[in-house]
């Protein structure tokens, strides 16, 4: 242990801390190389990732349906030619692929992207994967696991091999969000129930989440809700998170994860780029706290306008846990702004972030970048407390940056109230 003495000193530590101190990544839509083509990764899938669709189409008048016909390849190309080649790519989005491929060693000073393919072209998935865990110095990655998913739901069923890096979420969108045709596709799979929700098909969506959480093993159940989101009121979804969800998370001991603030699909035509952002009523989040005191909440809300809120409402209920930075608030000045403000008011009892990484490689980018503003933020902030004469010592900002990056989200888990 040392004593950290001077600015220097606290600024050096801290920067070296964040950077070797491995991280939890509580939100992904990552999978292990034993899940075949879920599992995306590599130059072009990086180029392809919706953000950077969503940005291209800034730079060209061409019809979005020729796009998504194009091969993966050749989309790859019109997104590295006009955001990267014809125009800078200062975007948070752009600059992420470049700082993938410095991470790997690939000199990007020829802007070529065939010399980058040809690193990739030697990988194998699951080699790759320990480069990229190893680098983005990532220990274990919390997936998103929908039931719903054809594609998935079979790889389940078949009891494909797990991979201890990564940790299952019962993802449940369709229970809460389209009702009627959730209720359908349980029926299709022997559950009995119905569009109109009543006490025996209550008890059927519970079998049929218990069964899902009894076959992955989630570390929590999630959902995506839009800025509308309000409890109680008198719609299914007020019915199936009081009567459902909460009870089957309580008797599992497991949080439910509440991802606010999504306007789905403002533009069908950018499919998954197409989503949006609106702000919430955030006061819903201390009503759930305060009638359901035994579970516990996982919260982020996609909206700056929610932050403040968020943070507030954390001080009222220890049953709430703020967590990242959201998608469009992934970006180096809201990233700092939002982890200033969480310090000054929840200190360091929440979880800075996320990467929300859909391509493997993500990870190196992703976790790169938020460390270099949590140093940032954190040497502030140990700069303030030796200010007042307080002593800051090594293994205090050690620890400190443990729980950041997962201890507190293993403590959280571990206190919630089982039934
Ligand atoms: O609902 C979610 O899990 C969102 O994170 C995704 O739908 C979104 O497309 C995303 O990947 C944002 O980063
Ligand atoms: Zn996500």
């Amino acid at each position: 242990m040392a004593v950290l003495k001077t600015s220097r000193d606290i600024g050096t530590f801290v920067k070296r801390t964040v950077e070797r101190t491995p991280v939890i990544d509580i939100h992904t839509h990552l999978y292990p190389a034993s899940f075949g083509k879920l599992l995306l990764w590599g130059i072009d899938e990086l180029l392809t990732y919706h953000y950077l669709v969503a940005e291209v189409f800034r730079w060209t008048q061409m019809d979005f349906g020729r796009f998504w016909k194009m091969s993966k390849k050749a989309q790859a190309e019109l997104v590295w030619r006009k955001l990267f080649l014809e125009n800078s790519p200062v975007s948070e989005s752009c600059r992420g692929p470049l700082t993938c491929l410095k991470m790997l060693g690939i000199d990007v000073k020829s802007r070529s992207l065939e010399k980058a393919r040809a690193y990739f072209g030697k990988q194998t998935a699951a080699g790759y994967l320990d480069v990229v865990f190893e680098k983005a110095n990532v220990k274990q990655v919390v997936m998103t696991n929908d039931p719903f998913d054809a594609g998935e739901r079979v790889l389940w069923q078949k009891r494909v091999r797990r991979d201890k890096r990564f940790a299952a979420a019962l993802r449940i969108d369709p229970i809460l969000m389209t009702w009627p045709k959730a209720a359908a596709e349980l029926r299709k799979w022997g559950y009995k129930a119905k569009a109109k929700v009543d006490a025996s098909t209550v008890r059927e969506t519970r079998r049929f989440l218990t069964d899902w959480v009894e076959r992955i093993g989630p570390l929590y159940l999630a959902v995506s809700l839009p800025p509308e989101f309000t409890y109680p009121d008198r719609s299914t979804r007020s019915r199936m998170i009081r009567d459902v969800v909460l009870p089957v998370a309580h008797k599992a001991g497991i949080p439910f994860a509440m991802m606010i603030g999504v306007r789905k699909l403002v533009n069908p035509a950018l499919q998954l780029a197409g989503d949006s952002v609106g702000a919430a009523d955030g006061a819903v989040l201390e009503t759930l706290c305060r009638e359901f005191p035994d579970n516990r909440f996982l919260v982020t809300m996609l909206s700056r306008e929610n932050q403040h809120q968020l943070c507030v409402s954390a001080r009222k209920f220890r049953n709430l846990m703020p967590f990242g930075c959201w998608w469009f608030l992934n970006d180096p000045s809201l990233i700092e702004e939002i982890t200033r403000m969480r310090t000054e008011l929840l200190g360091l009892s929440f979880i800075p972030q996320h990467s929300d990484a859909r391509v493997l490689d993500q990870l190196m980018y992703k976790w790169a970048h938020s460390r270099a503003i949590f140093a940032k933020v954190l040497t502030d902030k140990y700069r303030d407390l030796a200010a007042t004469g307080w002593r800051v010592d090594s293994d205090d900002v050690e620890r400190d940056v443990r729980n950041l990056f997962g201890g507190n989200f293993e403590r959280f888990l571990a206190e919630t109230p089982k039934q």
